[in-house]
């Protein structure tokens, strides 16, 4: 049946009488039609080694959209609506958003859900289905506060299956329920995210913001994404969730592969288990622990395990990685107790070596060093990244196992980030070069030839322009704020943490401040633009918010100053907002510390929308220089080499930066001016400043120099029209390599298939 009468049929025969919001729940009925009619049956299934990615994030965003395109039916839709004068992104504003992560990590994870159907890849996501994801942030008196932020509603993506576990813990057991989003491939299959819930969660057990009792597990388990964990029953629900969760994949998993006709001891035949950072940890003594309550003996278990799980590492940053207190665990899965310490056990009979050991003399229980010693496969998740593991973080184990250690550079799906996202530019591009980008990327280097091309250029500057446009309608709109389209959008959006330095670029924009107050004014202006959330017990980051909220209402209310400077903080930055900021940028902030962003994801979307990237040799950013070429990115600050060196020695003393550099000292002086205090509160930016000058562990002032320096050669450049254009298409046309397609193919290479 045609979709138009599908929807009639859904909307009373009469679409153009219809609410946005009927019409946001008549297609997504139809999109779960069509998606359902793509499932590949165990039948069918070509491949015999299933691939299962768990995950405890998955920030998959708003699906409308996105389905619409992999289903191919995106523009005959719209067309359809605007035929009755309805607009689609109207419609799409019906949709909430999952908010089901917290940053990179778990929109990677959306991402490789995608390109696995798109590849025609039987692979499946497992996670937990959050009822509030993460927070919901509003500024308040220049702080940031959190709300719950709910997306299940009556009408949904999710379809209840049959499917139920029990799941034991210390004292007490729960049951189960499997919860299923449809992944659509682009033209291709629907694979299954499966979320794992239990029936006795209650969400009115929520009080004001984001607070809840820790202890209540049968209500609280699947509340909230990574609750506070400053305190300890936040941490230990932690553990109960991803016990939690595992243990649902694991029965899962079993229970698919028995399906099958596994015979368990083929286990590594049929499954391969991705673990995705170490939250899904405990997945391999729970698969050992299923596959001895089923009879295998428990040297063959644990061989068996080793051969199907793989490990995937996302940080460096010492309290990242997780490390368990035998405590928490004694108490919420004393029956994986006795398998993890007969690993640890095998060890350190095998290792001398205490920084292998599994469970450490303070009885601390590393996550990692069981995924590398019980996985078959551990990857970094950039070239840079996994170097400082192997030569660095990791190398006791590299030197144990060198043949696990494999690098898988990150991708984004361009399905999403340039397709859905930029019309305009994805359009255009179909007109140019032909649309076989969609499915090969790499095919974005035709684009090269028009390098020259002064026709093309000058359309690549007016899409950008339009896209800034319909941004600063949309940021009027929602939060009131004037944005000067002229001026440029120089755009840093991203979790809100010390290492990847957002604090440097405030200290920037205090000294741009101060030199226009001096008279020294840019030729074009300038808009920086923040989005950021930052962890509810993360204090100092909290601090950083409150600094930029307050140069926000000092800056673009002084009437000197405004006309070439403007500051926005973007509320409740999501994949939302993100779909809105990134085709709207010019110069794209990737300034983390050298060694500390492990690759970063946001960085290669902003490439591909024809974003010029300011950026540190760090992560992902070091390979887009490679591709792009010194004179289409402005490369800022020390080298990761320097910088590990800096921590190794003990040899950054910021305070030394503060005293002999003026520009420094001005900057860091004004963040406790009488103008910011008439503004900002004493308490936090006090903090903030002696954080800086006392201990800047992540480094700030050693690169504000070079920062400042390299961010204004970017500005000049942009004067030249021409120049920059040609930048823009030189980044678009080399992102090719960072899709998430190419990524997969290599996890399906060198890992998963193997
Ligand atoms: C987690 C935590 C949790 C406790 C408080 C401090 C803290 C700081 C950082 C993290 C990061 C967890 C792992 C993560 O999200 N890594 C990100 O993974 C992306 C996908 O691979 C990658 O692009 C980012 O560079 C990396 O930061």
């Amino acid at each position: 049946m045609e979709i138009r009468e599908r929807l009639e049929r859904i909307c009373c025969n009469n679409i153009a009488a219809c609410t946005n919001r009927q019409l946001y729940e008549g297609l997504l009925e139809i999109v779960k039609e069509m998606s359902k009619e793509r499932e590949v049956s165990p039948k069918e299934e070509k491949a015999t080694r299933k691939v299962y990615y768990i995950s405890a994030e998955f920030l998959i965003g708003k699906l409308l959209s996105n389905n619409l395109i992999n289903l191919g039916i995106y523009d005959e839709v719209q067309k359809l609506l605007a035929g009755y004068g309805k607009s689609l992104a109207d419609v799409e504003e019906q949709e909430p958003e999952p908010s089901l992560g917290n940053g990179g990590l778990g929109r990677l994870a959306a991402c490789f859900l995608d390109s696995m159907a798109t590849l025609g890849m039987n692979g499946d996501g497992v996670g937990l289905n959050y009822h509030f994801g993460l927070f919901l942030q509003k500024f308040r008196n220049h702080l940031q506060q959190e709300n719950k932020n709910p997306w299940i509603e009556e009408k949904n993506w999710l379809e209840r299956t049959e499917v139920s576990y029990p799941v034991q813990f210390g004292g007490f057991s729960v049951r189960s329920r499997m919860y299923d989003l449809d992944v659509v491939g682009y033209e291709n299959r629907t694979n299954k995210l499966h979320l794992f819930d239990i029936e006795t969660v209650d969400e009115s057990i929520v009080e004001d913001g984001i607070q809840f009792n820790k202890e209540d597990i049968k209500k609280n388990l699947t509340l909230f994404l990574y609750p506070d964990d400053s305190d300890d029953a936040g941490r230990r629900l932690r553990v109960y969730q991803q016990y939690f969760m595992v243990s649902n994949a694991a029965q899962l998993i079993l229970q698919e592969c028995q399906e099958r006709g596994c015979t368990l001891y083929d286990l590594p035949k049929y499954a391969a288990v991705q673990i995705n950072d170490t939250h899904p940890s405990l997945v391999i003594p729970e698969l050992i622990r299923l596959l001895m309550e089923r009879g295998i003996r428990m040297e063959k278990a644990i061989e068996i395990v080793s051969q199907t799980c793989a490990y995937t590492n996302h940080t460096i940053l010492a309290e990242a990685l997780e490390k368990w207190p035998m405590d928490y665990l004694n108490q919420v899965v004393p029956h994986l107790m006795p398998i993890i310490r007969e690993l640890d056990t095998m060890v350190k009979e095998k290792y001398e070596n205490p920084k292998v050991a599994i469970i450490d003399k303070a009885n601390l229980v590393h996550m990692a060093h069981m995924d590398i010693h019980y996985g078959y496969s551990v990857n970094g998740v950039a070239y840079l990244h996994t170097e400082i593991l192997k030569n660095n973080e990791l190398n006791h184990f590299y030197k144990l196992y060198p043949e696990k250690f494999n690098n898988k550079t990150n991708g984004v799906t361009f399905r999403r980030w340039l397709m859905y996202c930029n019309h305009r530019l994805s359009g255009y591009l179909d007109e140019k070069i032909g649309t076989g980008w969609h499915k090969d990327a790499m095919e974005l280097e035709k684009l090269l030839k028009y390098e020259k091309d002064e026709t093309v250029l000058r359309e690549l500057l007016d899409i950008k322009a339009e896209n800034k446009k319909k941004l600063a309608e949309y940021l009027k709109a929602t939060q009131g704020i004037e944005l000067d389209v002229t001026s440029i959008f120089d755009i840093q959006i991203k979790r809100l943490h010390e290492y990847k330095r957002q604090q440097m670029n405030a200290l920037y924009i205090i000294h741009k401040y101060l030199e226009i107050k001096a008279g020294n004014r840019p030729a074009t202006p300038v808009t920086v633009i923040f989005g950021a959330k930052a962890a509810p017990a993360y204090v100092i980051a909290k601090d950083i918010i409150h600094l930029i909220l307050c140069l926000q209402e000092l800056v673009n209310n002084d009437p000197e100053v405004s006309p070439y400077l403007k500051v926005v903080m973007v509320e409740n930055y999501n994949v939302t907002k993100a779909e809105k900021l990134i085709p709207a940028c010019d110069v794209s902030e990737q300034i983390s510390l050298a060694s500390k962003e492990a690759s970063g994801t946001g960085n290669m979307k902003f490439m591909l929308n024809g974003a010029v990237t300011l950026g540190t040799m760090d992560g992902a950013n070091v390979e887009i220089a490679q591709l792009v070429g010194e004179d289409n990115i402005y490369i800022l600050g020390e080298s990761s080499d320097t910088v590990i060196a800096h921590y190794e020695n003990a040899t950054y003393v910021s305070k030394e930066y503060y005293e002999e550099d003026a520009d420094i000292r001005r900057a860091v002086d004004f963040i406790v001016s009488d103008e910011m205090l008439r503004i900002g509160n004493q308490e936090n930016l006090n903090r903030l400043y002696q954080e800086l000058i006392n201990k800047d562990w992540f480094m700030t002032l050693l690169d504000f120099k070079s920062y400042t320096e390299k961010k204004e050669e970017a500005f000049r450049a942009y004067e030249d029209r021409m120049g920059w254009a040609k930048k823009m298409l030189i980044n678009t046309a080399k992102a090719g390599f960072f899709s998430s397609d190419r990524t997969i193919a290599e996890y399906s290479r060198d890992i998963w298939m193997k």
